[in-house]
């Protein structure tokens, strides 16, 4: 009888390790998300919003998903998707040149001031060459960049009013893309973020995420800016911010941090009991 019982006990220990190293398997494979920040057409050299050497990131971005495509449970890739007349365009001020600024300016419900209006908000713009207009080549993500039929994409600064640097939000915080229930309904906790630009979309996106409670890494090197001045003062600002920004030579580093805190994490939370079961175990029998 008692034979019986140990034999039952001792089965349905290893059963509960192996339900562990599952269910902690889970939670490694369950949390980190790859966003891939607007590499499209326009913001490689040769696009209508170039950036200098945009187009080297692609390897680097490409390298990342090689070796870690399993440890994401999610890729997502943003896309800047203007209407032919977005407010963002230079063309659209007159008398206005490509990469000055003017101020817009917006209501409390976040629409346009373009007559009599109350004043809610003053929104800085820089003025862009005309960039990324929906449904165009130029709009298209960068050929080269490796993607899979199961990736998510979000588009964002298809509101031809306001523009959206964030993946998250556009420009004024009034409205919202699908990229946080995206991330949550996936449980992610970790976003790594590459992409264009790294001093407007890739910057402001970095700090949505960290706002928004996310552990968040930029990896430099899988990132150019559009301009010196700015990326210096949005590597600052970031690292002030609390996110982490890495190389990609660190990223071995970086996914094993992550994988082990989930570790950790599972067994903090997991129930108790199980250990003292264990403990008892290992002190009777061996
Ligand atoms: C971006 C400027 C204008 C970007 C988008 O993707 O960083 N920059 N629109
Ligand atoms: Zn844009």
């Amino acid at each position: 009888m008692f034979y019986i019982v140990q034999r039952i006990y001792e089965v349905s220990m290893r059963c509960f390790g192996v339900l562990f190293i599952i269910t902690s398997l889970q939670v490694i494979s369950g949390r980190i998300a790859l966003l891939v920040i607007d590499v499209q057409n326009c913001f490689l050299p040769t696009g209508s919003l170039p950036v200098n050497d945009g187009d080297q990131v692609i390897p680097v971005i490409n390298g990342i998903r090689q070796q870690y495509d399993n440890l994401f449970s999610l890729v997502v890739f943003s896309q800047d998707w203007h209407c032919s007349d977005h407010i963002s365009f230079a063309s659209q001020h007159d008398g206005k040149n490509s990469y000055s600024t003017t101020i817009l300016q917006y209501d409390n419900t976040g629409k346009l001031c373009e007559s009599t209006c109350d004043v809610q908000y003053n929104l800085t713009q820089v003025l862009w060459p005309d960039h990324c207009i929906k449904n165009t080549t130029d709009a298209e993500f960068a050929v080269n960049v490796t993607r899979s039929n199961t990736d998510v994409i979000v588009k964002k600064g298809y509101h031809c009013k306001i523009d959206s640097y964030s993946a998250f939000f556009d420009n004024g915080g009034f409205s919202q893309t699908e990229l946080d229930v995206k991330l949550k309904e996936k449980d992610i906790k970790s976003v790594i973020i590459t992409g264009l630009a790294l001093d407007y979309c890739v910057f402001y996106t970095a700090k949505d995420a960290k706002r928004l409670g996310y552990n968040v890494y930029v990896v430099q090197d899988a990132t150019r800016g559009v301009e010196e001045g700015t990326t210096v003062s949005a590597v600052r600002e970031m690292k002030d911010q609390g996110i982490n920004i890495v190389q990609s030579s660190e990223m071995s580093r970086v996914m094993q941090q992550l994988t082990s805190a989930g570790i950790l994490l599972r067994y903090s939370v997991y129930p108790w009991y199980i250990s003292v079961i264990g403990i008892t175990h290992i002190l009777l029998y061996h």
